[in-house]
C-alpha cells in the first residue's frame, strides 16, 4: 500500500466512524424520547362535571408504536436512520383485563391507510400502555379482508375470549371505475390467550353490518349479539337503530330474527346512526350500556357517546336512557383524521366499582376517562329523559329550578345566592 492508499484509507475510515457516531446518536436520541413518551404520568383534568373524570394526555398517540415496527435499525441498510413505516393512528380499541393488566386491542392504522390489531398495556389503566413486541396475527377468511378495524373484546362464559370487529372488502357490486364502494361484515376470532387467534365465518346476516359486539352470557342457551344493520356501507338506510340477535352457533353464526333494541329519533343525538360500544357491563341494576350517536350538521358527521341501561333478565328491555350525550368530543379532542368525533368500543370495570372508559378522538387517538358504576348508574337513573321538543327541555330545567328552591336552607346554596 502505497502512502496515499493508506491516507485515503484512513480518511475513510475516519469518514466511517463519524457516520456510525451520528447514527448512534440519532438512534439514543430516538429511544430516549420514546421512552419519555410511553413513560409518561397522566393526570386528572380537575374541571369535571362529577359524572366522570377526563385525564390530561391522550394515552396511546402514533408516536407510541413501538420503534422497531416503524425503523430499520441497521446501520448499513438505513445510514439515514429514517422511518420505513409509518403509524398515522392509534383508535377504536377494545379493552379488559387480563392478568391483572389494563389490556387494549389497539386499532392501529398505518399510513398506508390499512388498520390492523395490537395489544397496549398499562399497569394501571391510566398511563404507561406499551404495545406488546408485534401486531396481532389475525388469520383470513377464504375471502380475503382488505381493512381490519374497532375489535370489541367480550369474555365469553363459554371459557374464549372473542374478538368481533368490522372486516371491510371492496363492493363486488361495484361499477368499473369506482374504487370506493365496499362492504362491511362483522368478522369474529377467538383466543385464550390474545396471541394465537381462531378465525371463526364472519356473521351471515341479510345486511350489512358494522359495530356488531357479543354478549357476555348465553341467552336461553344461545349467544347473543347486538348488532347495526345497515343499507350501505355508511348509511343505515331507513333501518339502523342497534338490533338484537340470539345465535345457536358462534363457530357458524347466523342472524335469523334480528330485533332493534335502541331505536333512532328524530333530531337527537343519535338522529342518522346509533352503534354499540363495548359489550355492557352486568350491574345490580341492569346491563349498562355505553353507545355512540351520530348527527349530520353543516360540520360533517358529529359523533358523540350516551349510555342507556337495560333489564338484567332481559337484556333487550330498556329501563332508562338519560336524553343528549354523556360525553362529546371538547377542545383537542375534536381535531383529527375525521374531526368531530368520540368513539368508544373498550370499558374495564374494574373490581372495587371503578370504570375505565377508553374513547378514540376524531379517529386519531386514545384517551381515558374514570367514573364508577355507582356513579354511572345514578347517572342513567336520574338524568332526565329526552322530551324531544325544546318545551319539554324547558319544562325539565324548570322542575330542577324548582327542587332546587325547596331545599331547606336554600339561601347558603352559591347556587341560590342570584
Ligand atoms: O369515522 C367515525 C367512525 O365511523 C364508523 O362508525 P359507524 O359505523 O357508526 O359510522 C367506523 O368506521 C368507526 O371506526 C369510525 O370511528
Amino acid at each position: 500500500m502505497t502512502f496515499k492508499e493508506e491516507y485515503e484509507l484512513r480518511i475513510l475510515l475516519i469518514k466511517d466512524i463519524k457516520i456510525m457516531n451520528k447514527f448512534m446518536n440519532a438512534l439514543g436520541d430516538l429511544e430516549a424520547n420514546h421512552e419519555k413518551l410511553l413513560s409518561r404520568k397522566n393526570e386528572q383534568l380537575s374541571n369535571g362535571n362529577n359524572v366522570y373524570t377526563r385525564y390530561i394526555n391522550p394515552i396511546l398517540t402514533a408516536e407510541h408504536a413501538p420503534l422497531t415496527w416503524r425503523y430499520d435499525f441497521n446501520p448499513d441498510s438505513n445510514p439515514y436512520l429514517m422511518e420505513r413505516i409509518g403509524v398515522n393512528a392509534t383508535l377504536n380499541s377494545g379493552a379488559m383485563k387480563w392478568n391483572g393488566k389494563y389490556i387494549l386491542v389497539v386499532r392501529v392504522e398505518g399510513n398506508d391507510r390499512k388498520s390492523f390489531f395490537a395489544i397496549a398495556e398499562s399497569p394501571n389503566g391510566i398511563d404507561n400502555f406499551r404495545f406488546w413486541d408485534e401486531p396481532v396475527t389475525l388469520p383470513e377468511t377464504e375471502n380475503p379482508d382488505t381493512n381490519v378495524y374497532d375489535m370489541r373484546l367480550t369474555a365469553h362464559e363459554d371459557g374464549w375470549i372473542y374478538g368481533v370487529f368490522c372486516s371491510e372488502r371492496k363492493d363486488p357490486e361495484a361499477p368499473a371505475g369506482d374504487l370506493s364502494s365496499a362492504v362491511a361484515a362483522a368478522g369474529i376470532a377467538r383466543t385464550k390467550d390474545l396471541v394465537a387467534w381462531e378465525r371463526l365465518p364472519d356473521l351471515k346476516t341479510k345486511s350489512q353490518q358494522r359495530n356488531v359486539v357479543l354478549h357476555p352470557e348465553f341467552i336461553d342457551g344461545k349467544y347473543a349479539l347486538y348488532t347495526r344493520p345497515q343499507d350501505g356501507f355508511i348509511d343505515t338506510g331507513s333501518g339502523g337503530g342497534i338490533g338484537w340477535a340470539l345465535v345457536d352457533d358462534i363457530t357458524n353464526a347466523e342472524v335469523t330474527n334480528e330485533i332493534i333494541i335502541n331505536q333512532r329519533y328524530y333530531h337527537t343525538i343519535k338522529e342518522l346512526k346509533n352503534g354499540e360500544g363495548p359489550h355492557p357491563i352486568k350491574t345490580e341494576k341492569g346491563w349498562l350500556h355505553l353507545a355512540h350517536g351520530v348527527r349530520n350538521c353543516a360540520a360533517g358527521l358529529r359523533y358523540v357517546l350516551y349510555l342507556y341501561l337495560t333489564d338484567l333478565l332481559d337484556p333487550t328491555k330498556l329501563i332508562a336512557e338519560p336524553a343528549g350525550y354523556f360525553m362529546a368530543p371538547i377542545e383537542s379532542e375534536r381535531i383529527g383524521d375525521v374531526s368531530n368525533v368520540l368513539f368508544s368500543n373498550g370499558w374495564i370495570a374494574d373490581e372495587d366499582g371503578t370504570v375505565f372508559i377508553y374513547y378514540a378522538s376524531s379517529d386519531t387517538r386514545m384517551h381515558v376517562a374514570t367514573s364508577t358504576i355507582e356513579k354511572l348508574l345514578d347517572y342513567c337513573l336520574s338524568t332526565p329523559a329526552d322530551g324531544y321538543r325544546s318545551a319539554a327541555s324547558v319544562e325539565t330545567i324548570k322542575e330542577l329550578v324548582c327542587k332546587n328552591k325547596s331545599i331547606p336552607d336554600a339561601n347558603h346554596l352559591s347556587l341560590k345566592s342570584n
